[in-house]
């Protein structure tokens, strides 16, 4: 038998009103700290870039010098900023359903502060494994939040090919719960290739071990106000490459800070003059 579906109450006299799917994107998001939004890509695009994360992180272990010097540092089976390599990256971190939250969430200014690829092979350790907020080491509450993290799902997300593990409202939490609340409360996250996982960047989470037999990959964004640094110099990884107003915006540029005080300054008296 199911839950009752009857909606009454009483002593109520503020409550929120359904408007729309974005608006209830940010609800959950508010109170819950997650949300799962439907695929709005074609099947053929996530194919893609699923072919494209294998190759980007086969690229960067070249670059490195093979992935033993990953596994060294514990970042294998990441790919880093894949969007420097190709720009089927860019397009996926400017989904405009994906723009909308963030501008209902973050708005009026959003950038990208972090794009990593998760590949999950199965039996295979991986630092994501491990319970953390996206905005590492914090541990303070906001009325606000003050980052979203998006994760593409490129391949099935559930419990045996390891779904995303989230601790509901742990965003609201200063310290990470006991482990009796963890094991009581924790909830995976299912989703289908090409949906988004939404969460608020200060939400307890972890990736799910995959028992399946296919390899989960996942890509995740962080994306912030510009008052947090980024991880990585996207305006310089992207220069010449990016297209448009709200491109050069997302990813940063112009938000890069002053070489001096006198050059900000400057700045903004040139600006007057255009
Ligand atoms: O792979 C996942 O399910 C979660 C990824 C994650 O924890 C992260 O990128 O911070």
């Amino acid at each position: 038998m199911g839950l009752d579906q009857n909606i009454v109450v009483h002593g109520v006299r503020e409550r929120t009103p359904y408007t729309s799917p974005a608006e209830f994107v940010r609800e959950n998001l508010r109170l819950r700290g997650f949300a799962v939004i439907r695929s709005s890509f074609a099947p053929e695009f996530i194919e893609e870039i699923s072919t494209a994360i294998d190759s980007t992180y086969d690229a960067q272990c070249k670059l490195h010098g093979g992935e033993a010097n990953l596994v060294k540092i514990s970042d294998a089976h990441i790919v880093r900023a894949p969007c420097s390599l190709d720009d089927r990256f860019i397009a996926v971190a400017m989904d405009p359903v994906l723009q909308e939250i963030c501008e209902l969430v973050l708005g009026p200014y959003w950038i990208l502060q972090n794009q990593n690829a998760v590949i999950n092979i199965p039996g295979t350790d991986h630092y994501q494994f491990t319970w953390h907020r996206d905005l590492n080491y914090q541990h303070w509450t906001s009325s606000r939040s003050l980052g979203l993290s998006a994760l593409l799902c490129v391949d099935p997300f559930n419990e045996v090919t390891g779904g995303t593990y989230v601790l509901p409202g742990s965003q609201h939490s200063e310290a990470f719960p006991s482990d009796r609340y963890v094991l009581e409360n924790q909830v995976v996250v299912c989703a289908a290739p090409g949906d988004w996982i939404v969460f608020d960047s200060m939400l307890f989470h972890r990736t799910g071990q995959n028992s399946s037999k296919i390899t989960r990959r996942g890509i995740n964004h962080i994306i912030v106000p510009p008052i947090i640094r980024q991880q990585y110099s996207f305006p310089n990884m992207l220069a010449g490459r990016l297209k448009s107003d709200a491109e050069r915006r997302f990813f940063g540029v112009g938000q890069e800070p002053s070489p001096s005080a006198d050059e900000w300054r400057q700045s903004r008296i040139d600006a007057l003059n255009v």
